[in-house]
């Protein structure tokens, strides 16, 4: 039996300026380049079952393009009869209940089974006179439903193979988590050897967590932390009780991130001729990527040539200049300082005080912002 685990393909992600000639995002277009190519992969090595482990769209409203792509997509599929089991992942999972579910527009196509309702499901398939079950745990609204669905989660004895399919950050040594606000924590004690297979969504790194239990990993590289990473899904196999995982790596657009330039010391002519060597080195056509200046003495920074490197770097998708200015007392600037999510920098301000009700203030704190976000949603 032919598996395909792929998961946060993010379709309708958009990021940099960058446009086709139709004015159409770049980088959103990469994104359905992505998506289509592994729908390709799948046509073409015909699997008796694709299970998609959430975050299909990377928001809960997708814009049209997005939607119609999704459909024409999931539709070449659908014709070639090769079931679908998908669930919601935190991107696309509304707020509010009565916001409605973008899942929704798959309900009535042939061979989908879309898994939106923040209950656990199973879906059970015969495919070449075996029984799978799939068992599947999407997005949930509140964390506590999410936990209380999770007890639930149980192996059926009478099907030949079973496989867990959920969304969120498995925690335990270590935290593969994305830090989002909604996103939910999966406890490592549930990846079970009482699973065939376990197929996980949510972290964008292709990771093995137990002999039985994967992360697919994203289908593109959304920022510069995937700069290093293969992208792409997993192809499974089970048979006689065996399971076999082959990764299969998708051909994306190249992103990249040298190693930081340590500028110490360094004279301002002399930082200019290391950003145009990496800029040569890079070969900065049809590519994405970024250059870090390290250490780099504020007077030295204010004096770089910014034209001049525009003008090298005309063809590229997208650069950035990440400058690590020198401390000189105050707090160093930075050119990419972004603004993360308002609840993850709510938690760190609150993290780096000295306060005697923390707790307290971070539930209110975070009460609040959840509040305004949902409010803000189903506008
Ligand atoms: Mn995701």
């Amino acid at each position: 039996m032919k598996i395909l685990h792929v998961a946060d393909t993010h379709l309708g992600f958009s990021a940099y300026r960058k446009a086709t000639p139709d004015g159409i995002n770049q980088r959103e277009i990469d994104t359905y380049h992505a998506f289509e190519q592994f729908v390709d992969c799948a046509i073409h090595s015909k699997p008796d079952l694709i299970i998609h482990a959430g975050d299909l769209f990377d928001s809960v409203r997708p814009n049209n393009r997005a939607i119609t792509f999704a459909i024409k997509q999931i539709l070449r599929l659908s014709k070639k009869h090769i079931p679908l089991v998908i669930i919601a992942g935190n991107h696309e999972h509304p707020k509010l209940k009565e916001t409605g579910h973008i899942f929704s527009i798959f309900d009535h196509i042939d061979h989908v089974y879309p898994i939106y309702n923040a209950t656990y499901e199973q879906h059970s398939f015969n495919i070449h006179a075996e029984k799978i079950t799939i068992h599947a745990i999407p997005q949930c609204e509140v964390k506590k439903q999410f936990e209380d669905e999770i007890k639930k989660l149980k192996s059926d004895n009478t099907s030949d193979y079973n496989i867990f399919l959920s969304h969120g950050a498995v925690t335990g040594v270590k935290a593969f988590s994305m830090n989002e606000f909604n996103e939910l924590i999966i406890p490592a004690k549930v990846l079970s050897k009482d699973f065939d297979y376990i197929a996980l969504g949510h972290y964008h790194a292709f990771t093995r967590l137990a002999d039985n239990a994967f992360y697919a990993g994203s289908t593109e590289r959304f920022t510069f932390t995937d700069a290093h990473d293969k992208k792409g899904f997993i192809e499974v196999e089970l048979a006689g009780g065996k399971l076999k995982t082959t990764f299969i790596a998708l051909n994306i657009r190249e992103m990249i991130d040298p190693k930081p330039i340590k500028c110490t010391n360094l004279k301002l002519e002399q930082v200019m001729k290391k950003i145009t060597q990496t800029i040569q080195e890079i070969k900065p056509k049809e590519k994405t990527f970024r250059i870090t200046l390290d250490d780099i003495p504020s007077h030295v920074y204010r004096g770089i040539d910014f034209d001049k490197i525009r003008k090298m770097t005309g063809n590229a998708i997208h650069y950035e200049i990440k400058a690590n200015v020198a401390q000189e007392g105050g707090s160093p600037p930075s050119t990419t300082s972004r603004i993360d999510a308002l609840a993850h920098e709510f938690k760190q301000f609150i993290d780096s005080q000295e306060l005697k009700e923390k707790e307290v203030l971070l539930e209110l704190g975070l009460g609040y912002i959840e509040k305004i976000e949902a409010r803000e949603e189903g506008k």
